[in-house]
Formats: C-alpha cells, sequence, structure tokens
C-alpha cells in the first residue's frame, strides 16, 4: 500500500486528477487511514508541487492542474475526514475583498491550504466587511485570509480589519493578507498580523503565525 500512496502523489504532481481519484478509492477499499491517504499521499504530492512552484520549475497552469488533482481526491477524503471527527490543522476563513471579483489565485491558496490539512471556509469573491465578521464569528477560525488584486480594493483590507476590531474580535483572530498589489509595508499599515507573496508562502505563514500565537 505504501506503493499505492506513492502512486497517488505521482499522479497528483502529474495533474491527473481521474486517476487521483481512482487510486484514493483503492486505497481506502483496502482500508488504508483515510488521514494517511491524505499526509502521505496528496499532501506529500502537493508539497512537491509547492516547492517546484516556489523554485520557478514550474509554472501556474501545472500548479492549478495539480490542484485540481488534489481536488478531486479531497472531494473523496472530505465526508470521511469529517465523520471520522479527525481534526483538521487549523481553520481558515477566506475571501476577496470587496469590490473584487479576481479569484484565481484566492483560489489557489485555498487548494494550498486544504492541502496542507486545513479546513477552508471560502466566502468567494467581492466579499463585504460584514460578511467577514459574521463569519469569523460563527467559525471561530484561527486565521482569516483576505485577498485583493486590486490597487482600487486595497482599502477594502483596511475597513474589512477594522470592522473585525469594531466587532472586538481583532484578538482572537490572526490576519493575513496577500495578492498580487499587496507588499509587507502595507500589511503592516492596515494592522494585518502577517502577510504572504504566494500560495506556497501562505501556507508556511499559516503556520507560522498559528505557532506564534500558540
Ligand atoms: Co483583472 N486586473 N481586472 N481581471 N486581471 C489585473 C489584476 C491587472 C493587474 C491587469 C493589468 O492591468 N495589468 C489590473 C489591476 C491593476 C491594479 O489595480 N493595480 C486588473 C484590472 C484593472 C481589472 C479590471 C478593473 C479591468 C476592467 O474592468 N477595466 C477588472 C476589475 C474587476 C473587479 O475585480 N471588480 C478586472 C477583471 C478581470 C477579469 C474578471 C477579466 C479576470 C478575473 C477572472 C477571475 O479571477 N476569475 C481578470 C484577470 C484574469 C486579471 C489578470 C490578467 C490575472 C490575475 C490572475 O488570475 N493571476 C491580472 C493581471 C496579472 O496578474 N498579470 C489582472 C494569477 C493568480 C494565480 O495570481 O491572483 O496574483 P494572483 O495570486 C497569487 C498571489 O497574488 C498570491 O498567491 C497567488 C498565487 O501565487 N495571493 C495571495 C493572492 N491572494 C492571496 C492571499 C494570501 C496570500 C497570497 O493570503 C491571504
Amino acid at each position: 500500500m505504501v506503493q499505492k500512496l506513492k502512486d497517488i502523489s505521482e499522479a497528483l504532481i502529474k495533474g491527473q486528477a481521474p486517476l487521483v481519484k481512482e487510486l484514493v478509492q483503492t486505497c481506502l477499499s483496502n482500508g488504508v487511514p483515510p488521514q494517511e491517504i491524505l499526509s502521505e499521499g496528496l499532501i506529500a504530492g502537493m508539497n512537491v508541487i509547492g516547492k517546484r512552484f516556489k523554485k520557478d520549475e514550474i509554472f501556474l497552469p501545472e500548479v492549478m492542474i495539480a490542484a485540481r488533482a488534489m481536488n478531486a481526491g479531497l472531494d473523496i477524503l472530505d465526508p470521511i475526514l469529517s465523520k471520522s471527527n479527525i481534526e483538521p490543522r487549523g481553520k481558515i476563513v477566506l475571501g476577496t475583498v470587496r469590490g473584487d471579483l479576481h479569484d484565481v489565485g484566492k483560489n489557489l491558496v485555498s487548494m494550498m491550504f486544504r492541502g496542507a490539512g486545513f479546513k477552508v471556509i471560502d466566502l468567494g469573491i467581492d466579499v463585504p466587511d460584514e460578511n467577514f465578521v459574521d463569519a469569523v464569528q460563527e467559525n471561530h477560525p484561527d486565521i482569516l485570509a483576505l485577498s485583493a488584486l486590486l490597487t482600487m480594493t486595497l482599502p477594502m483590507m483596511k475597513t474589512t480589519i477594522e470592522a473585525v476590531e469594531g466587532a472586538g474580535l481583532k484578538d482572537e483572530v490572526v490576519i493575513m493578507v496577500g495578492g498580487a498589489p499587496v507588499t509587507q509595508k502595507f500589511a503592516d499599515q492596515i494592522g494585518a498580523h502577517g502577510y504572504a507573496p504566494d500560495a506556497a508562502t501562505a501556507v508556511d505563514k499559516a503556520f507560522e503565525l498559528m505557532a506564534a500565537t500558540g
């Protein structure tokens, strides 16, 4: 079965979604624990993709295709994992801020987070401040992750953080921001706890921030 888990990683790296699906099913039918399939098959494969992407060895299309294959596997494991009460590594509320319709980067970040074992509550695009606040109140996430692609929508990150603060939730959740026009300096200026320039770094940053806040 160890070979089958390696096969899942390989198929994911090659972006073979139907094969990933089939291999995950086979492993489950053979009694491999879903957590093992997730960590040693899917996450192991996605880690390779994340590293290659970071080093510019592969590019966006390969990442998106691999992410789709990852999701094909996750779709099968998701209901089983939640049923068996296996704790996710953390909970993240994620969305693209108000006025911004770009979702490719956010989706990629979401897939990377999911690939690293986080439960992601994805609010979608054009998300008003109050929806972020409601989602934090309802879900008690470890991290609130905001994405923006337009210079014009950057101020919405600030208003969202102010809304979270206004609702008395700023000390309860770590706020992370990212997207092409976002910089570390901007993140500091608006009072975000963390910034990541890309999807692979976003995962590292999420773990770092969670470790720092205990
Ligand atoms: Co728009 N658009 N767009 N667009 N668009 C840009 C962003 C732009 C740079 C193009 C340009 O002019 N060169 C420009 C913004 C300029 C600026 O403000 N500085 C722009 C503009 C102006 C507009 C419109 C205003 C155009 C118009 O209507 N006149 C309009 C605005 C609509 C709106 O949002 N209200 C608009 C519309 C659109 C489409 C709808 C056509 C389409 C979006 C489709 C979709 O998302 N479903 C679109 C697209 C595709 C782009 C470009 C071409 C590509 C964006 C993309 O998907 N990149 C873009 C030009 C470009 O980036 N080259 C452009 C790939 C993606 C993987 O990268 O999103 O950067 P990215 O995500 C990265 C990182 O940023 C980071 O990780 C990701 C992966 O590594 N990241 C995070 C993202 N979120 C993160 C969160 C994190 C951490 C990291 O933590 C929470």
